[in-house]
């Protein structure tokens, strides 16, 4: 086996797990602008998009909107779509040397989904590499991680690793590429227009349409031993230094998203434009940058070029990104996105914009359960339970265990201060 890295292929099947939005909006349409690639998608845990897609054969409308205007493709790179618990068509399409690369899209939580292959994507790709190791495969296959984790790689590797049996775990390491990508696109739920749009300007009825924003970027560490589709034609960077293009990412943007939508909540506002417009939460946001690019070994041009135009996909005015989208998931986002900054900085203290995105979290989800509303999240259950306690420091010390801080950590009380900070409606 040749250690050089293969150039890509126009020829190849990828297999991509977790068919949401954003998959349609940037991994699988830069995979059809990549030309060549046979795609076979599986869903999420809901069924219902391998139903709605394979009626219309894997076809969709993509509505990319501007601050001005819209542009309307359709794409047309899927040829089968499956739900999730096709266990069997996965494994069988794993072990089939044509098979070269698996994209993700799981989302943060579904990396610590277990054991069981029915709730856990890991868990069915270690039982299509034990196939293909059977089928004795000799070609790498590349897992390629798209999803919002630092080192996102590194963190598939282990959740499969862990699944597989001793003989395929020693197979693993000449037969498997595990690729740590920076993915980026904004791509809100589609809008009630969004079918009518792609009517008028396509002429195709679409029951599944996708909205997303004109920006789009994907830098994937430059180690495929085996076939990839030619991803740069779609403009994707290929780099030896992941971390970097990660950690801007996730503590910039997703950091001043993650603040926006609970503070921008609390604070009476329920879109990301409105939320950056919003003279105090925008403030909280100037300050989360600050404390997130000291932590960011990059130019200060470069940085300031990077939030200047984050700003401005903030504040597209039509884009119609609801805060409580990016709400989600909580438990999973605010250890990537918050916390790593404030233990960097050197504690609470040293990162007030940071702890104003805790707080807004801790504040968000108690009023959120106490109205008797539900919280999405993979921890709902245990959220429910802290938030409904009475004494305010046990309160936020119970939130803040489910986020993996200790009872006496400094954090505890600083939160609890900022809460009473936050802007209200
Ligand atoms: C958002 C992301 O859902 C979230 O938490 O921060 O989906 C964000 O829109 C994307 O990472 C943008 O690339």
């Amino acid at each position: 086996m040749t250690s050089t890295p293969a150039s890509p292929s126009d020829v190849g099947r990828l297999v991509h797990l977790g068919i949401g939005n954003f998959a349609r909006a940037h991994t699988l349409l830069d995979t059809q602008i990549a030309g060549g690639w046979s795609v076979v998608a599986f869903t999420g845990r809901s069924a219902d998009m391998a139903e709605t897609l394979t009626a219309q054969r894997g076809r969709y409308g993509l509505i990319v909107r501007g601050p001005e205007a819209d542009e309307v493709r359709v794409v047309d790179v899927l040829d089968a779509v499956h739900p999730a618990s096709d266990v069997d068509e996965l494994v069988r399409l794993l072990a089939d040397p044509f098979t070269a690369v698996v994209t993700l899209t799981i989302t943060e939580k579904g990396y610590a989904a277990g054991s069981d292959p029915a709730t856990s994507a890991p868990a069915r790709i270690a039982r299509g590499l034990g196939a293909r190791r059977e089928a004795g495969v000799e070609e790498p296959i590349a897992l390629v991680s798209c999803d919002n984790l630092t080192g996102n790689g590194e963190v598939l590797r282990e959740a499969v690793l862990a699944e597989l049996d001793e003989p395929t775990r020693a197979w693993f390491v000449d037969h498997v590429d595990v690729i740590s990508t920076m993915v980026d696109r904004i791509t809100p739920a589609a809008d009630d227009g969004a079918v009518a749009t792609v009517l008028a300007q396509t002429g195709f009825d679409d029951a599944a349409p996708v909205v997303t924003e004109p920006f789009s970027e994907w830098v994937l560490e430059d180690r495929f031993r085996g076939r990839r589709p030619a991803w740069e034609k779609a403009g994707a960077q290929f780099t030896d230094d992941i971390a970097v293009h990660e950690t801007r990412k996730l503590r910039l943007l997703n950091g001043a998203h993650s603040l926006m939508a609970y503070a921008g909540q609390v604070a009476g506002v329920q879109r990301v434009d409105e939320a950056i417009a919003h003279r105090e939460v925008r403030a909280l946001v100037e300050e989360l940058w600050a404390e997130a690019r000291s932590t960011l070994p990059l130019p200060a041009e470069e940085l300031d070029a990077y939030t200047r135009a984050l700003e401005e996909r903030f504040r597209n005015p039509r884009l119609a990104d609801n805060l409580i989208r990016i709400a989600a998931d909580g438990t999973a986002k605010l250890p990537v996105r918050a916390l790593p900054v404030i233990a960097e900085r050197g504690g609470p203290s040293e990162a007030p914009g940071e702890v104003a995105a805790v707080a807004a979290w801790t504040a968000w989800v108690t009023s959120r359960v106490r109205a008797g509303h539900e919280v999405a999240d993979p921890r709902a259950a245990e959220i429910a339970a802290a938030a409904a306690i009475e004494g305010e420091t046990e309160r936020v010390a119970a939130l803040l265990a489910l986020l993996g801080v200790g009872a006496e950590d400094p954090l505890v009380g600083a939160v609890v201060a900022a809460e009473a900070r936050l802007p209200r409606s």
